[in-house]
This record gives structure tokens, C-alpha cells and sequence, in this order.
């Protein structure tokens, strides 16, 4: 681990003034070869023994079109570890000035040639959180920039009051995408963060965030999200539950999960 960026002094101040932080790179070479060769043994052995509404392919009859695992860290001790003990949740309780309660570890691909664009978003809009205290950390597992499609941020968002508007979305996995999003404020904010293997981003739930398709025909677009709440920020179940029977009902007649 990169101790002395991941302690840096100016972290707190840039992720309060930015939104988001990108440590670059918090792991090692040898780190992101441990990282990647279990992520390798879970994508062969691991994902048949998910329910399936945990995974989401990208073309529903190639099971190899992986998009999105959720909840890694409930089959692995390895991901258990990274989400629990690591330097990740550290930085996240520094960044919130709170403990960081782990929420969801996820898996993130964009396959070659075929991977969809993320659409804008900012996290909490989905959490149903109050306060809206919450942090999500990105990790490359991969080269990723602008043609396989790297996360971009729109600095400073997170200070804006309340959340902006969402609608529904046909990106499984993002369901929910900003309906206003493209103004001239949010394009001379909008950060492109791409990076090597090991690079590792962290943005507060009110960050405006996307990624484009994967426009790459060979190179995927691979990493691992690790979603915390804050310990003072509490749920607010019944507008959860909600959301997320309409949303289960939605892509199931769909036929998309
Ligand atoms: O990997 C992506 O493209 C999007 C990740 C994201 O939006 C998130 O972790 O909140």
C-alpha cells in the first residue's frame, strides 16, 4: 500500500473541496497481482454459487458478459479483508470524519467493444441516506482513460443542496440516471480520472459521476467498488424498500435480471 498518499495531509481538504480524492496508485504492482489473480478465481469459480440477482451480464445470453457482482465480500475472506480490514475503509472513515460501516463490495466490467456508458448519477440518490454521508471507493483493475471508460467527476458537485433530479434509466445496474445533467457548469467541472492498475478513486455520495461505453473491441474495462455509510447517517427503510420493489418488479418484466 502507498502509505504516504494514502495519509497525505491534504486528503480530507481535497476530497471537502473536490468531492472526490484519486490516490494514484494506492496498491503496489505485487498488491494488484494478488487483487487480480483472486478477482481471476472468483470469475471461474465464485459467480456460479451467486444468486443470480447479484449478477449482472451485459448481453443476457453470453454468461461471460459480466458487468456487475454485488455483495463480493459475503464469498470471499480475501474481499472480506480488502472491504473490512484494509487501508479502504481507513480512508473512507478520513474522509467522513466517521466510522465507515461496509455496505457493498462490487464487481465492475465493461467488456470489450459491447460495455455500456455509465450514466450520470450521484450514489446517494439510491442510498435513501440522512444525513447523505456516504463514500464510494473505485479501484482499477486495469489500464483504464476516455476509450475503455474511465469515471469522470464533475468537481465540487457534492456541495450542491439536496440531489439533483433522476429517472429511470435502461442500463442495468445504474437504474437511476440524471435527467438534468449536461449544464455548463457541470461540463467546466467534469474531471476525466484515468490511471493504471492500482489507481484508486473515492467520491461522497453527492458527487456527479459517469463513464462512457467501452469503444475498446479487445480491452475490457475492470474494477471493484466498495460502498460505506457513515455510522451517523441512517437509512430511511420504507423509501428503500420501495425504490427497490419497483426497481426488482421493473427488471423483471423486463426480463433484464
Ligand atoms: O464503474 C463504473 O463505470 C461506475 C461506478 C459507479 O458509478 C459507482 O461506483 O458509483
Amino acid at each position: 500500500m502507498n502509505q504516504d498518499l494514502t495519509l497525505s495531509a491534504t486528503l480530507n481538504s481535497d476530497f471537502d473541496r473536490d468531492g472526490f480524492v484519486a490516490i494514484n496508485p494506492l496498491f503496489t504492482p505485487e498488491e494488484m497481482t494478488a487483487i487480480n489473480a483472486e478477482v481471476a478465481w472468483f470469475l471461474k469459480e465464485g459467480v456460479s454459487k451467486m444468486p443470480a440477482d447479484r449478477v449482472y451480464l451485459e448481453d443476457r445470453d453470453d454468461p461471460t458478459s459480466i458487468k456487475q457482482l454485488q455483495k463480493l465480500f459475503e464469498y470471499s475472506p480475501f474481499f472480506h479483508s480488502m472491504m473490512f480490514d484494509g487501508p479502504i475503509r481507513r480512508i473512507a472513515s478520513a474522509v467522513m470524519g466517521d466510522e465507515a460501516v461496509p455496505v457493498n463490495m462490487q464487481f465492475f466490467n465493461k467488456p470489450a467493444g459491447i460495455g455500456q456508458p455509465t450514466p450520470p448519477h450521484q450514489d446517494g440518490y439510491y442510498f435513501h441516506l440522512d444525513p447523505p454521508l456516504a463514500v464510494t471507493g473505485w479501484l482499477a483493475l486495469e489500464p483504464v482513460d476516455e476509450e475503455n471508460g474511465c469515471i469522470h467527476y464533475v468537481g465540487g458537485s457534492h456541495r450542491g443542496d439536496g440531489f439533483r433530479p433522476h429517472g429511470f434509466t435502461s442500463v442495468l445496474g445504474f437504474s437511476q440516471g440524471m435527467t438534468d445533467f449536461g449544464t455548463d457548469e457541470d461540463k467546466a467541472g467534469t474531471v476525466a480520472c484515468p490511471g493504471g492498475p492500482g489507481t484508486f478513486l473515492m467520491h461522497h455520495a453527492k458527487t456527479i459521476h459517469w463513464a462512457g461505453p467501452n469503444s475498446s473491441p479487445t480491452r475490457s474495462r475492470r474494477a471493484l467498488g466498495f460502498i460505506y455509510y457513515a455510522a451517523r447517517a441512517k437509512v430511511d427503510v420504507a423509501a428503500k424498500e420501495t425504490y427497490q420493489m419497483t426497481l426488482d418488479a421493473r427488471l423483471k418484466s423486463e426480463a433484464r435480471i
